[in-house]
């Protein structure tokens, strides 16, 4: 799909625009891109319905649209490359770094001359970046942490960031006719919130077929190895792909094995051992007998186990909880979310604060989702360049939500629009709308978005002062990471379960790609305590809203039941949530 690579340039050039001071362009370009990233394959669209269909995208005008052709037609835009030619600055690699940004990234070149991560991090070890006006030393010294940050997720992609490709790869293997089955394995499979690579598995009487489709699919950039049982690629969006080919047989065995992870793997092998069992990609064997190989269900059964969710291969207790089940014991697996559970997304964006679609537009796409409610929850006045609304502003916006729900109420649809909004979490803890005004909303979501940097103690403070507001239901985003770019604050977890707990308030996950915020370990704390989540997406546009999958998937690999999760509950059960 072409739409990460225009991302990527026009994310480049709206750095490069607000470098320069220009004004209000940086951010169309910044809004096309975090719209392709949403979106379905923009090349379809375009040879679909040409230049008109593009122009017609909502947040795409004419002068974008005519980039995307050229960049369609041509794999290159030319304004691009004058502004590569004017500023050979790597901007993507150098922004990833916390804290750095267009205007810091522009003196650094034109003083110091640096281009990339390497020539920025041998200036930071060699000091000659905190004399620079407007750095110091403590700039210096994160810069370098945030190098550091970097250095350890290398290699790795966000699943967001993979899971389109891959599940359009699926799809064409799907269709061909050599393809008797198909699957995501490994950590794709598993869901995990980052990839090294990603696995493929095929059932096919004709593998070279299917290898030939594979190497040659487009988007290929880079092909690392081809055989009749594997291939292995480097796809264009940077990650590696590898497939594999199997009989029908032992399709059950070798997604078992190829799906992990290793260390779930060692432990079932070691079951199979003790029962005097083989167990390996091509079956479970008795002696030179195999007993079972065609499906997984038939694997696990033959070791005497139930099935195992992908989510749950971990070697985190599931292995124990499953042969607890299987002698009758409890407690057995836990009967984890189902992706088909979440009745409502509460954390949505509309235009009211600069996101892309109206709330009418919104509301609609996520009734479109089978959804029987949605929120919409727009920043609010702290946050300026997120035009957060005021007080006045949210209660206009009230008058125009309850003006929607009159007008669709003849429309004998269950659906509904709840209103909320995102505060922000001030550093006393306090939220910057009026207590007044919040007790008018139907719910209200407070999060961090400033000061992430305070001490344990006080951060955690921070977040209970929050959380004992009576206005206050839901936390966002809690522990504020960004995956690959920024570390968790610092928080003392077990006091935030217990004052959350006591409270009544609830926990996010937000679904976010880069967020994925709580992460499968707290989550799996929250539920062991009691305290209640809610699966959000966060969506600035009506694409964003499919996101959900990837929460689901965490709270998921986080043990989460449909009765920890508000979101799985209908309306009336869900207002009896909130304060
Ligand atoms: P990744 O790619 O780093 O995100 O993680 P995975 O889990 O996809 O790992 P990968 O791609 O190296 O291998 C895919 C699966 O194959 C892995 O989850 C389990 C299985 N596997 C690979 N190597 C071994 C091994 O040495 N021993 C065992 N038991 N299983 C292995
Ligand atoms: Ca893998
Ligand atoms: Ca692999």
């Amino acid at each position: 799909m072409k739409n990460q690579e225009l991302a990527k340039i026009f994310y480049d050039i709206a750095n490069y625009l607000e470098m320069e001071g220009v004004a209000f362009k940086p951010y169309a370009f910044q809004k096309a891109a975090l719209f392709l990233e949403g979106l379905e394959d923009v090349e379809k669209i375009y040879k679909k319905g040409g230049l008109r269909a593009l122009e017609d995208l909502p947040a795409i005008g004419k002068s974008i649209a005519l980039k995307i052709e050229e960049y369609l037609k041509n794999g290159k835009i030319k304004y691009y490359e004058q502004i590569k030619k004017q500023f050979p600055v790597d901007f993507s690699g150098i922004a990833a770094v916390e804290g750095l940004g267009p205007k810091k990234i522009k003196i650094l070149y034109q003083k110091l001359g640096i281009k990339n991560l390497n020539d920025l991090e041998k200036a930071a070890k060699s000091h000659k970046i905190a004399p620079l006006f407007g750095f110091g030393e403590k700039t210096e010294k994160n810069i370098l942490e945030g190098i550091a940050f970097l250095k350890r997720s290398k290699g790795r992609f966000l699943l967001g960031e993979i899971m389109p490709a891959v599940q359009e790869i699926l799809a064409k293997l799907k269709d061909l006719r050599e393809v008797e089955q198909v699957s995501a394995a490994g950590s794709v499979r598993r869901m995990k919130e980052t990839i090294g690579d990603a696995d493929i598995l095929v059932v096919s009487k004709n593998p070279a077929k299917v290898m030939d489709f594979f190497v040659s699919l487009p988007g290929v950039v880079k092909i690392w190895g081809k055989g009749l049982t594997k291939a292995s690629v480097k796809r264009k969006e940077g990650f590696d792909m590898d497939l594999r080919v199997v009989p029908r047989k032992s399709y059950g065995s070798a997604l078992q094995y190829f799906t992990g992870s290793k260390e779930h793997n060692i432990v079932t092998r070691k079951i199979a051992i003790e029962k005097g069992l083989k167990l390996n990609e091509y079956g479970v064997f008795n002696g030179s007998r195999m007993i079972a190989g065609r499906t997984e269900e038939d694997v696990y059964k033959a070791i005497g186990l139930p099935w195992i969710p992908p989510e749950l291969r971990e070697n985190e207790g599931e292995i124990e909880a499953a042969l607890r089940q299987a002698q009758g014991e409890v407690p057995g697996l836990p009967e984890i979310i189902d992706y088909k559970d979440i009745k409502g997304d509460l954390h949505c964006h509309s235009d009211w604060d600069g996101g892309e679609n109206s709330i009418k537009e919104m509301a609609e796409a996520a009734k479109n989702m089978g959804y029987e409610y949605i929120g919409i929850s727009d920043h609010t006045k702290f946050l300026r360049i997120e035009h957060g609304l005021d007080e006045k502003r949210l209660l206009l916006q009230k008058k125009e939500i309850e003006k929607i729900k009159s007008k669709s109420k003849n429309q004998k649809s269950k659906f509904t629009i709840l209103h909320g909004c995102e505060t922000n979490i001030l550093a006393d803890g306090s939220v910057d709308i009026k207590d007044e005004v919040l007790e008018k909303l139907d719910y209200v979501i407070a999060g961090i978005h400033s000061g992430f940097k305070m001490e344990r103690a006080k951060m955690t403070e921070r977040i209970i002062r929050a959380m004992e507001n009576p206005n206050i239901d839901i936390i966002a985003h809690p522990t504020g990471r960004l995956i690959k770019k920024r570390d968790e604050c610092l928080i003392d977890f077990g006091k935030i379960l217990r004052a959350a707990r006591e409270t009544n308030t609830i926990l996010e996950i937000n679904s976010y790609p880069e967020r994925l915020d709580l992460k499968d370990s707290y989550i799996r704390r929250a539920k062991e305590t009691g305290v209640k989540m809610v699966i959000n997406t966060d969506s600035h546009h009506k694409d964003q809203l499919r996101f959900i999958e990837y929460g689901i998937a965490q709270a998921r690999r986080g043990w989460a039941e449909k009765k920890d999760i508000i979101n799985t509950q209908p309306l009336d059960r869900l207002l009896k949530y909130f304060k």
